[in-house]
């Protein structure tokens, strides 16, 4: 028999990896990106419904009043290409918007979850051309060719995820848009669309990472909990807690598991001791201003066109040229 890659095998081997790597640090780090399984999207989900978590209906609230600006942003005859395709409710309102002809080409590492996404918009608006791409944006990758350019590629980028980003890689990640974006056959500069959560006091933005409903707390300890049901791995679940901090310098609320007393996770043959009180970085989600966004965005190329915020400035949506 011909070996196959066995994609779930791969993804696991690269979560051992990640968590034998991130525990072996001085600091205690394990990737955000592995918050996702089923339970954690599912959890995320809810998160996104929760009185306290204010960027998903702030984000959605200005995406509605705005959608007719944001569609002439676009300008007719438009190719929307969405980075991480979970965001459909709202790419749909600005679907809504846009003038036909246009095509959506979402991308998103998640085969199965970007098919059904995409059958789920194609249902709606049967006369928008869908090129779902299978890629994982957050590394380096190229749009596949043939993708259709119509007048003008927009990248649209909702949801903030760009605040996981370090100002690093932010940079390279916008860059790398504007090379998808630009050059077609119509000859017009591409355009992007971004959502940004902006820096705000600090009960709100506390609040918004440590729910009353403790769903942010589950959403947190289920990675731990996949690290000892899918690796094997010998831990205490309730010898940690959920933590979410401030971290000034970085401008950034983190979320921590919090050792309550000494513990020890073993895997794979090695133990990884903590001392009370020592943490699991497990997130960055950080906050800018909309001038700290314009230098980010500066620095790969882009104009910052068009901001629309909310009345109370908790979330903006820019406009990038
Ligand atoms: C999906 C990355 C935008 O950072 O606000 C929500 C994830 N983490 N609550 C965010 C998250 C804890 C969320 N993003």
């Amino acid at each position: 028999m011909l070996d196959r890659p066995n994609p779930a095998a791969a993804q696991r081997e690269a979560f051992r990896a990640d968590v034998i790597e991130g525990l072996s640090r001085p600091t205690r780090t394990l990737p955000s990106r592995w918050l996702y399984d089923d339970r954690g999207s599912e959890l995320f989900e809810a998160i996104t419904r929760l009185p306290e978590y204010y960027p998903t209906r702030t984000e959605t609230s200005i995406l509605m009043e705005q959608a007719e600006a944001m569609a002439a942003f676009c300008g007719p005859r438009v190719t929307l290409i969405e980075y991480g395709a979970g965001a459909s409710l709202k790419t749909e309102i600005l679907i809504a918007a846009l003038a036909e002809p246009a095509v959506y080409a979402p991308v998103d590492i998640a085969g199965d979850f970007l098919l059904a996404a995409a059958a789920r918009v194609e249902s709606r608006f049967p006369w928008l051309e869908i090129r779902p791409v299978v890629a994982d944006f957050t590394a380096d990758f190229e749009l596949p060719r043939g993708l259709p350019a119509l007048n003008r590629r927009v990248g649209f980028f909702p949801g903030s995820t760009i605040g996981n980003l370090t100002p690093h890689e932010a940079v390279a990640f916008l860059d790398r848009m504007r090379g998808h974006v630009d050059g077609t056959d119509a000859g017009e500069a591409g355009r992007a669309i971004v959502g940004v959560d902006l820096v705000k006091d600090l009960e709100t933005l506390l609040a918004a990472y440590d729910d009353a409903a403790g769903v942010t707390a589950a959403f947190n300890l289920n990675l731990l909990a996949r690290v000892v049901r899918e690796l094997g791995a010998e831990a205490d679940l309730d010898g940690f807690a959920h933590e979410a901090r401030w971290n000034a310098a970085e401008s950034a609320v983190e979320m921590h598991l919090v050792a309550t007393s000494a513990q020890e996770i073993r895997l794979d043959g090695e133990i990884f001791r903590f001392r009370a009180g020592e943490t699991i970085h497990t997130e960055s989600s950080r906050k800018h201003t909309v001038e700290g966004f314009g230098r980010l965005a500066a620095a790969a190329g882009w104009d910052l066109g068009e901001v629309w915020t909310d009345a109370d400035e908790a979330f903006a949506v820019a406009g990038l040229v």
